[in-house]
C-alpha cells in the first residue's frame, strides 16, 4: 500500500506541473514531444544511421531557355503526434513554393495531411533563394527550422587554354595549336565547348576539334589567340601566345 501511495503522489504532482505550463489546456504538456522536421537525404531516407535529421541543404542549378527543369523538387517529413501546422517563409529571392498532391493551398503554410511532403520551388528570378520551414504542435512547441538554400544561374562562361608547340614533321614551320585544356565552367551542369576560334595575326580559323596542326606561311613573330564557344553560345575571353617562327 505504501508503494501505491507513492505512485499516486508522483502522478498528481506531475499533473499539477503540467497544468501550470499548459495554459489551461486539457492535456499533459509534460508528455508532449516537440515536433521534428527533416529533409530527405540522398539515400532516400529521412534519418541517418544515428537517427539525425537533415535540417539544411544547399544546391546549385542551371536554369535557362535550354535546360529542361525549371523548378527544384525536394521532400521533407515531420515526426509528431499532435502537429498543427508547418509554416514556411521565402527569406531570399522571388519564387513560389508548390506542394504536390494537395487541394489545399494556403500561402505560407504546408498541407500536413501526410507526414511525407513533396515540394517544388519555382524561382521567378536567378540568383540566391532561401526558404525556411518550422513545424508547430498543439502546445505551440516548434521544431528546429529547416532551411533550403538554392542558387540558380543561367550560364558560366568557358575559359580557353592555348598551348603552342613546335612539331616540324611535315614542314619546318609545322606547329600544333592545342586548346584541349580549355574548360566550360559549368561542365558539371551540362556545359560544353562546341567551337574553337583561332586568330593567327589576322587570319581567323574556326574548328570544332580542340587541336589543329598548323603550318606558318613565313618566318616571323605571330600572335596566336584563342577563344572558345560554349553550348550556350557564349565566347570566352581571348588568350594569346606569341610564336617566333624561324
Ligand atoms: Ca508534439
Ligand atoms: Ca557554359
Amino acid at each position: 500500500m505504501i508503494m501505491h501511495r507513492y505512485y499516486s503522489y508522483i502522478v498528481l504532482s506531475f499533473f499539477a506541473l503540467a497544468c501550470i505550463s499548459c495554459d489551461n489546456r486539457w492535456a499533459f504538456k509534460g508528455e508532449n514531444l516537440p515536433p521534428e522536421l527533416g529533409l530527405k537525404l540522398l539515400n532516400g531516407e529521412f534519418t541517418d544511421e544515428e537517427g539525425n535529421l537533415l535540417i539544411s541543404l544547399s544546391d546549385t542549378l542551371k536554369l535557362n531557355a535550354k535546360t529542361e527543369n525549371e523548378t527544384y523538387t525536394f521532400d521533407m517529413k515531420y515526426f509528431d503526434e499532435n502537429l498543427v501546422e508547418i509554416n514556411y517563409e521565402i527569406l531570399k529571392g522571388d519564387g513560389e513554393l508548390v506542394q504536390s498532391n494537395t487541394t489545399q493551398a494556403i500561402a505560407g503554410q504546408i498541407d500536413i495531411s501526410n507526414e511525407e511532403i513533396t515540394l517544388e520551388y519555382v524561382p521567378n528570378e536567378l540568383g540566391e533563394h532561401e526558404i525556411s520551414f518550422v513545424a508547430t504542435d498543439i502546445f505551440g512547441e516548434q521544431s528546429a527550422s529547416v532551411t533550403v538554400f538554392l542558387f540558380f544561374f543561367d550560364n558560366w562562361a568557358p575559359i580557353g587554354d592555348l598551348q603552342v608547340s613546335y612539331q616540324g614533321k611535315t614542314d619546318p614551320r609545322h606547329y600544333l595549336l592545342d586548346a584541349g585544356n580549355s574548360i566550360d565552367q559549368d561542365a558539371a551542369y551540362g556545359g560544353d565547348i562546341v567551337q574553337y576560334k583561332y586568330l593567327i595575326n589576322d587570319y581567323e580559323l574556326l574548328t570544332t576539334v580542340p587541336s589543329i596542326n598548323y603550318i606558318f606561311q613565313s618566318e616571323g613573330t605571330f600572335n596566336v589567340s584563342l577563344q572558345v564557344l560554349d553550348n550556350d553560345n557564349f565566347w570566352s575571353e581571348a588568350v594569346t601566345e606569341e610564336v617566333l617562327v624561324e
